[in-house]
């Protein structure tokens, strides 16, 4: 991982001679410990990674996870009681006088505890941390697909599993059993299985309501495959689609497909955006797409950056986002359909596959 904790310190403009990456309880572990590691098995809680300038790691965890910690290859420090830690923090950081950390995961507890044995000045390089996690390297865009593929086998499955008078969460639950039967280790995140008017609210989670007849059904998941994350949205509809129904849907498609057009290197992530929201701001539909068109995805699911009118980024490839367009009218429903994309050297390839051309009645 030599090349990836490398790739972190080409992005830092000052002098940075040790990087503290450091966990706490979950959900406070940081995603760089996995990034910078390689480890996929193990919770890590309340371990840390030392990283520095030359590609050098040294870790620390507890003896529950010093077997799994032995898969990286780097040295390892198994403690058993907690005082342990605080030697191997002294030792480690003696000779270190500018130390970075991510400010974006590091708890204001565990920040203390490195004030307490370190004199070196603490900066904030989540920035350059943020930067590196966003350009995916082969290892990482492999790890993406297969779980991409997990939810997109999933998808094309749920047409025939939802069935009228289903609850949400029983939707939500069979999603979640089928993931893990083709090898994902849980949920990326909460699965959203709304039906109804419930569709309207982008991110509803499930509810107790049935499933009838006319209704949307919106589901939005993802698997966790390896550490990484996959993210999908498929909207059904219950019955025969009204045209009201069917003019939503062929909007959104037309959303993302233009969105997904202008998609190739060097150009900015809002114009991304723009170009999914000028269908739907020119359809009758006009000003209910209300969210952003998409966000980086990776070890997180929202993993630091996006396609969003307030995110001034340049698509470089590697780069690895949702293209996620909807319609939402309150009190009547939505639709949101969304792929995830990895941006390659002239366009983009889509990570996820599960059928979408047109909306489909069940
Ligand atoms: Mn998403």
């Amino acid at each position: 991982m030599k090349t990836r904790i490398k790739k972190i310190y080409e992005r830092i403009d000052e002098d940075v001679d040790g990087i503290l990456i450091m966990n706490s309880t979950k959900p406070h572990v940081d995603m760089t410990f996995f990034y910078v590691t390689g480890l996929f098995h193990g919770e890590y809680e309340g371990s840390a990674v030392l990283i520095r300038p030359d590609g050098s790691a040294d870790i620390l965890t507890s003896v529950l996870e010093e077997e799994s910690a032995h898969k990286s290859g780097l040295p390892v420090t198994a403690i058993k009681k907690s005082d342990e830690r605080e030697g191997w923090l002294k030792e480690n950081l003696k000779d270190i006088k500018r130390l970075g950390v991510n400010s974006s995961e590091l708890t204001y507890s565990a920040y203390k505890k490195i004030k307490e044995f370190t004199d070196a000045d603490v900066v904030d390089v989540s920035d350059a941390i943020a930067e590196a996690r966003n350009i995916k390297d082969d290892e990482e865009i492999k790890r993406l697909s297969d779980a991409a593929d997990i939810a997109s086998k999933v998808a094309d499955k749920m047409p025939d599993v939802i069935q009228e008078g289903m609850r949400e969460y029983e939707v939500a639950a069979e999603i979640s059993y089928r993931m893990k039967k083709l090898g994902a280790t849980g949920d990326a995140f909460e699965i959203i299985s709304s039906s109804g008017p419930n569709t309207a609210e982008p991110h509803f989670t499930s509810s107790d309501r049935k499933i009838k007849s006319g209704d949307f059904v919106l589901l939005d998941f993802g698997a966790l495959y390896q550490r990484y994350r996959s993210d999908i949205t498929r909207t059904y509809v219950i019955g025969e689609a009204t045209d009201k129904q069917k003019g939503m849907y062929n909007t959104v498609l037309k959303a993302q497909e233009e969105a997904l057009k202008t998609i190739e290197p060097g150009v900015n992530g809002k114009d991304v955006h723009n170009a999914a929201a000028e269908v739907i701001d020119s359809s009758e539909f006009k000003g209910k797409f209300t969210h952003g068109l998409g966000h980086s995805i990776g070890l997180s699911v929202h993993d630091g950056s996006g396609l969003s009118p307030n995110v001034d980024i340049e698509l470089e490839p590697g780069m690895v986002f949702t293209v996620e367009p909807g319609v939402y009218l309150p009190g009547y429903g939505g639709v949101r359909i969304e792929d995830d994309i990895v941006v390659t050297d002239d366009a983009y390839e889509l990570l996820t596959n599960a059928r979408k051309t047109e909306l489909i009645e069940i």
